[in-house]
Order: structure tokens, then C-alpha cells, then sequence
């Protein structure tokens, strides 16, 4: 199993050992009884319990304070470990050592989550998603709390408590759970118009990832590097998922919210198991200070990004996740991450969201988990940590000696200094009245709005605004879908009007901006595909349901799956019964992994039916025609060999829809395809659909 320093020392230190068999108490005395309470006997039936029973007594206390409180916002995450290798030096902008080292290997913890939910909300809601990752570099820890989207909300954070408790629970009802589809939600983004671009992002496909492991992450706030000549950068950071960037389609991730709530929690989970680690590369993009006035936008709003035509990006090393946790608790659920958290090299802007953000995480662990947070196992620097801060609840660290003040007359301990590596200050010149006034640029709300609308491509904004629809038509005070629209007809017209239709507004009688028609790099997912980013498509860790049933064809089924497995895939096989399945001819039969009742075409990402005579039987059976049929309506790759197309033509409806097929050697017959593709690529002909299965079947004959 994949090791490094953190998780030696979590090994070393922590672990409690899996070969000891005795159970004990927490005051490690060897327990005669953990099942049946101390009482008093009456005759033959057990009396009054006792209050001696101290075994009994901590068995339940420590269970009614197993909870802590959930995190007031990311509540639902789930989290890995992983590796951070840098393939070239950033020594021109930064001194980090983990910026700077090709030849470390930087520990790392990932947390992923959505923002709105609660602990046990669902994981495919419309939200944004977290990427949180704490790096142990030798230095000390050094975290970016970041998410899936590139930009915010709010650009001060004094706006936080407003935009969260707008976007939670409603307060009277306690209602919707992680969903911004109501009407105090929507409120909020009408009267905060810098909100706009952030909606925008957020009602795109980016809301209803495929997978943690295909999500793009991004530091979002601007932060500086400072190099060995002390002088300063502004950096925003990027992560892009090698496995391309890919969403569900929204009645997916509707029902899979009912059919699996833990839906992406087990897909990171498995890939990791299953030795398929995800890999994103790391990226910066650097803004030197001479530059800082240069754009239209100030580089310190964090409802903006930076356009890589004018910033690019440089890619500078990977991120892998390769282990999972071994217990969610003390790994995942306690895992608390600061952006105040940096590294001698890298600092702070000042960027208002950030500044106010450096506060509030350390202040939140503070309730969530104690002053002593940092001593918790997950949260510990790999490197060592020494300083006169003393006691407060559940100190770990016992420290020897005298002295718990600085200086002191008899200690060897002093601060270090620049050349031993003590974090620097950078000696930022400040001339400045006090007062409550925003940055002059940050007053423009709907450029990059805008920008953001109309660099997606035609599907992608079709979604947007079957997406507002959706979510205005959830609102039923006027009052708050017709500023909506009021507020769409800023960025785009056509789209205020689409969503007016739906929702049930007055029809925007003329733009309250027009549309520029601009647009910019980097923001349609088609851009992150693995082929556009230069790597090999693939389909490893794709899911693939192969469908049977009683006389299916044995040869098909099992070299589909072989040819599935050998290039990563994860075939499953679904039939009638989780009991043997007899193929055509008899013999012995294939045990299905799920029956036809316990998993549903949403939880795939294509589906396979193999020839044979069990066809005849599939047809006549409504919930195989519908997994059939709603994948199709799902767009997914849907293959199928000899009879199996019969199956595909029938539930779909498609008489008269020519198929494809083709020689494949001796692996398979023929394919029957009636589309394929999930978001990344949405086939607009049959001709195209075929394409890509193609495109995806190459690594089939690798
Ligand atoms: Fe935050 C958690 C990301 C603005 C206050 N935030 C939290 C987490 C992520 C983010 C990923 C979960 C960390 C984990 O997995 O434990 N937050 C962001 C991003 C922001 C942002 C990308 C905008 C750039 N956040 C933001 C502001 C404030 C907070 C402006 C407060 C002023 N965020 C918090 C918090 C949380 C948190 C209340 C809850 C749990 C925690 O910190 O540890 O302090």
C-alpha cells in the first residue's frame, strides 16, 4: 500500500495495533463484558441496573458526545491522501521549497465536499463542490481551500454569514436540504449583483459533477509568491483533472440524490481501492506586482478570474490521490483546513475575501474541535513544531522542563532566522485612509458574466437555462423570480427570456446590458477533455452495466468484459437475481453483481447487452426496458452485440434508426450504437455518437 512521511507518522503514532484481539476500557483495563449491563439479579430476571457499572457507564458516555458539530458550511466531504510531485521549479516567483524541490515528494490530504448540505445531505445536489488540500511540506503545513469553481459570491467576506444563511435552510421551515433552489437563495443573488458571475458557474454543468476525480479545482482568492531577490507575485492556483472535466446530466443527478446519496463519496472511494489513482495537474498562474493595474478588473476581486489570454497558465506539477482513509472520523471528518495556513514563500494578498476567510477558518476549529486542533493526527505538520503555546482542552503534547514564556533565562529555544528558514514577511508599503469602502473596480459585476455565458458552447448553455428554470420555478414569490430575470437580461437577453417563458415572468422587454458577445479560454468543459488537454481518451474507471438475463451469450458477455476490464473500466454485471444466471447452452452460470431492481441506469456510465436468446426475455420485462431507455435519454454509450440490439431498438423506440456496426476482429460481432457520450461530449447525429465510442474503444484494442 502507498506510503510517505504522513502516513508513517500517522502509522507510527496513532494507529491502534490490528493484531490485539482483548477488548479494554479507555483507561486500558482488560473488559470482562461489553454486551450486558451490571444489575442487581432478582430471582432469576435481571433487576434495577447499577450505577457501579463504570463499563456500562462509559460505553454509553462516550457514545452520546460521539458527535461534534458539523462544519457550518462543506459539511458533506469526504477525503484521501495522496502525493505532490513538481516536475519544474517555480524558483523565479518563490522560495516554497514544495514550489521549488523537483526531487521531493510532498504528502497530501484532500477533502472534497458541497457547501450547502449537512453531513448527511446527498452528494449530487446543484452546489459548488469543495477541493480542499493540505500539503505536509517540510516547512509545515500549507493549505488551499479551494473549489471547484474559479470565482465567489461575495468579494468581502463580512458578506459571508449573509450569503450562506441565504443559501442554507430557509429559518421558519428548515427547508430545502442542499439546494439553492428557493426563494431566499435566489433573493440574495438579485440584491448582491456581484454574485452574478458566481451563479452563472454555478447553474452551468460545473454544479453537477460526474466525479470528485473530474473536477477542476482552484485556489480562487489571489495569494503571493515571493522569491529568494524578495520580490512579489500575485498567484492564483489550479488544479485540472487528467481524467478531463465531466458533468452528470441534471435528471441524473436528481435521481441519483433518492438512488445513491453517497454516490460520489463511493466513486473516489473505489477508484482509489481499486489502484486507479485520479491526477490532476497543478498549475499558476503569476501576475507580477509591475502589472497589478494593468486589467480591467482588479486581480484582488474574487468574483473574478484572471482570463488565461492574458494570464496563462504554467503547469507546474501533479497532485495523485492513492490511499483511502482507514477511518472517517479522525481522518476525514476532523481534518480542518485554514488559508492562513502558508509556507515561507508564499503569502497573502490583499484581497478582502481573503483577509477576512484567514480569520474565520482558524476561529471556526476553535468550536468544531478545540483549541488543540492542530495536535489532532490528520491536522499535524510532518515537520517539528515547538513554541510556549500551553494547555487548553485535549492537549496531546507533554513538554519537559520550566519554562512556558519567551525568552526565558535558562532555554536553548530562539526564533529562527531568514537563513534557517523562518517565514518572511513581506514588507508590503501601505499609505491608506481607515474606512468601510470597496476597491473602485469592484464595483463592475457583469463583464465576466457574461464572458462566462458566452464562452460556453450550445449544449452547455442550454443547460443554464434549463438549470435557472428549474431553480426559479422551485421560488414562489414573484417577487424573487422576476428580479432574476430582470437580473439574466444583464448578461444575456435571450436567455432572461427562455427562463421568463418557463418561470412564468414578464417577458424582459430590452437587455439591461447588451451583450458584448466576448468570450474567453478556458471556461466550456469541451476545453478540458482529455484530448483537448493533449492525453489519450479514455474510458478507465468508467462504469459499465452489462445486462443479461437467462440464455444470454456467454462468449460476447465475457470477452465485452475482459476487453472492458484490460482498459480500466469497471464492467458490472446486472441480471434477474444475484443467483447464477444460465447462459445459452447451460453450463454454469454467471452470478450477477446486482439484480435489475437494486441498481439503476443513472449509477452507470454506459451499458452493454450481449446477444442471445435471454433477448426475448428482456424485452417483455418494463424495468429493463427502462434502464435501456433512460441511459438512452441520458445520452450515454449504450453497445450491443447480435440480439442485444433488438433490445436497444425496442426500448427506445427507435424504429426506422439506422445502426451502426463493425468488425472487431474476433473480440465482438458487431456493435449496435444508437449514442454515446456524457457531458464532455454530447453527440448531436448518430454519425457522431458512433465516432466517439469509437474514439473511447480505441484503448479497448490497446
Ligand atoms: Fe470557506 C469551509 C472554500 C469563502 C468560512 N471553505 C470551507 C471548505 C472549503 C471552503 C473547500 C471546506 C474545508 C474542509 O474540507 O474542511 N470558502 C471556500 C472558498 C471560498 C470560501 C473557495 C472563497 C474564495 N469561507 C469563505 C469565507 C468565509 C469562509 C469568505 C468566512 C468569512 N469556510 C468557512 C468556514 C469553514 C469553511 C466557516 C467551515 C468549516 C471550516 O471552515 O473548516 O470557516
Amino acid at each position: 500500500m502507498v506510503s510517505n512521511k504522513k502516513i508513517h507518522q500517522l502509522e507510527q503514532e496513532y494507529r491502534i495495533p490490528d493484531n490485539s484481539s482483548l477488548l479494554t476500557t479507555d483507561f486500558g483495563v482488560r473488559n470482562p463484558n461489553h454486551d450486558i449491563s451490571l444489575s442487581a439479579t432478582v430471582g432469576d430476571r435481571k433487576g434495577p441496573l447499577l450505577m457501579e457499572d463504570n463499563l456500562g457507564r462509559e460505553k454509553i458516555m462516550k457514545f452520546d458526545h460521539e458527535r461534534i458539530p458539523e462544519r457550518v458550511v462543506h459539511a458533506r466531504g469526504t477525503g484521501a491522501f495522496g502525493i505532490f510531485k513538481l516536475y519544474e521549479s517555480a524558483e523565479d516567483v518563490t522560495t516554497a521549497g514544495v514550489l521549488t524541490d523537483t526531487s521531493r515528494t510532498t504528502p497530501v490530504f484532500v477533502r472534497f465536499s458541497t457547501v450547502l448540505g449537512s453531513r448527511g445531505s446527498a452528494d449530487t445536489v446543484r452546489d459548488v463542490r469543495g477541493f480542499a488540500v493540505k500539503f505536509y511540506t517540510d516547512e509545515g503545513n500549507w493549505d488551499i481551500v479551494g473549489n471547484d469553481i474559479p470565482v465567489f459570491f461575495i468579494q468581502d467576506a463580512i458578506k459571508f454569514p449573509d450569503v450562506i444563511h441565504a443559501g442554507k435552510p430557509e429559518p421558519d421551515t428548515e427547508v430545502p436540504q442542499g439546494q439553492s433552489a428557493h426563494n431566499n437563495f435566489w433573493d440574495f443573488q438579485y440584491l448582491h449583483s456581484e454574485a452574478t458571475h458566481m451563479f452563472m458557474w454555478a447553474m452551468s454543468d460545473r454544479g453537477i459533477p460526474r466525479s470528485f476525480r473530474m473536477m477542476q479545482g482552484f485556489g480562487v482568492n489571489t495569494f503571493t509568491l515571493t522569491n529568494s531577490h524578495g520580490e512579489r507575485s500575485f498567484v492564483k492556483f489550479h488544479f485540472t483533472p487528467t481524467l478531463g472535466v465531466h458533468s452528470l446530466v441534471w435528471d441524473e443527478a436528481l435521481k441519483i440524490s433518492g438512488q445513491d446519496p453517497d454516490f460520489h463519496r463511493k466513486d473516489l472511494y473505489t477508484a482509489i481501492d481499486k489502484g486507479k489513482f485520479p491526477t490532476w495537474k497543478f498549475g499558476i498562474q503569476i501576475c507580477p506586482e509591475s502589472r497589478q493595474d494593468e486589467f480591467d478588473f482588479d486581480i484582488l476581486d474574487a468574483t473574478k478570474v484572471w482570463p488565461e489570454d492574458l494570464i496563462p497558465i504554467r503547469y507546474i506539477g501533479e497532485l495523485e490521490l492513492n490511499r483511502n482513509v482507514d477511518e472517517f472520523f479522525p481522518q476525514t471528518e476532523q481534518a480542518a483546513f485554514c488559508t492562513a495556513h502558508v509556507v515561507p514563500g508564499i503569502g497573502f494578498s490583499d484581497d478582502p475575501l481573503l483577509q477576512g476567510r484567514n480569520f474565520s477558518y482558524f476561529d471556526t476549529q476553535l468550536s468544531r474541535l478545540g483549541v488543540n486542533w492542530q495536535e489532532i493526527p490528520i491536522n499535524r505538520p510532518v515537520c517539528p513544531v515547538l513554541n510556549h503555546h500551553r494547555d487548553g482542552q485535549k492537549r496531546h503534547a507533554i513538554t519537559k522542563g520550566k519554562f512556558n514564556y519567551f525568552p526565558n533565562r535558562g532555554s536553548i529555544i530562539r526564533a529562527a532566522k531568514p537563513s534557517e528558514g523562518a517565514y518572511f514577511e513581506y514588507p508590503e508599503k501601505i499609505v491608506a485612509m481607515k474606512q468601510r469602502l470597496h476597491s473602485t473596480k469592484f464595483a463592475e459585476h457583469f463583464n465576466q458574466a457574461q464572458l462566462f455565458y458566452n464562452s460556453l458552447s450550445d449544449i452547455e448553455k442550454s443547460h443554464v437555462t434549463a438549470a435557472l428554470s428549474f431553480e426559479l420555478d422551485h421560488c414562489d414569490d414573484p417577487v424573487v423570480y422576476n428580479n432574476m430575470v430582470t437580473r439574466l437580461s444583464d448578461i444575456d437577453i435571450g436567455l432572461a427570456a427562455a427562463v421568463a417563458e418557463k418561470v412564468g415572468a414578464p417577458p424582459p422587454t430590452k437587455a439591461g446590458r447588451a451583450n458584448q458577445g466576448n468570450k474567453i479560454k478556458g471556461i466550456s468543459q469541451f476545453e478540458f477533455t482529455p484530448e483537448a488537454q493533449g492525453l489519450p481518451a479514455t474510458i478507465s474507471t468508467r462504469t459499465v452495466a452489462i445486462i443479461i438475463s437467462d440464455g444470454f451469450n456467454r462468449l460476447e458477455y465475457e470477452t465485452m468484459k475482459a476487453v472492458l476490464a484490460a482498459a480500466g473500466a469497471f464492467p458490472a454485471t446486472i441480471g434477474p437475481r444475484r443467483q447464477a444466471v444460465v447462459p445459452a447452452g447451460g453450463g454454469t452460470g454467471i452470478v450477477p453483481d446486482h439484480h435489475f431492481e437494486g441498481m439503476r441506469s443513472t449509477l452507470f456510465d454506459s451499458l452493454y447487452i450481449p446477444g442471445g436468446e435471454h433477448v426475448e426475455t428482456l424485452i417483455k420485462q418494463g424495468r429493463v426496458i427502462h434502464w435501456v431507455r433512460e441511459a438512452f435519454g441520458h445520452c450515454k454509450p449504450i453497445g450491443a452485440t447480435g440480439e442485444g440490439v433488438k433490445l436497444i431498438q425496442t426500448a427506445c423506440n427507435v424504429d426506422g434508426m439506422k445502426f451502426s456496426s463493425e468488425k472487431d476482429g474476433d473480440v465482438v460481432e458487431s456493435y449496435g450504437v444508437v449514442t454515446a457520450g456524457r457531458v464532455g461530449k454530447r453527440p448531436e447525429s448518430l454519425k457522431e455518437g458512433w465516432q466517439i465510442l469509437k474514439d473511447a474503444k480505441n484503448f479497448v484494442d490497446t
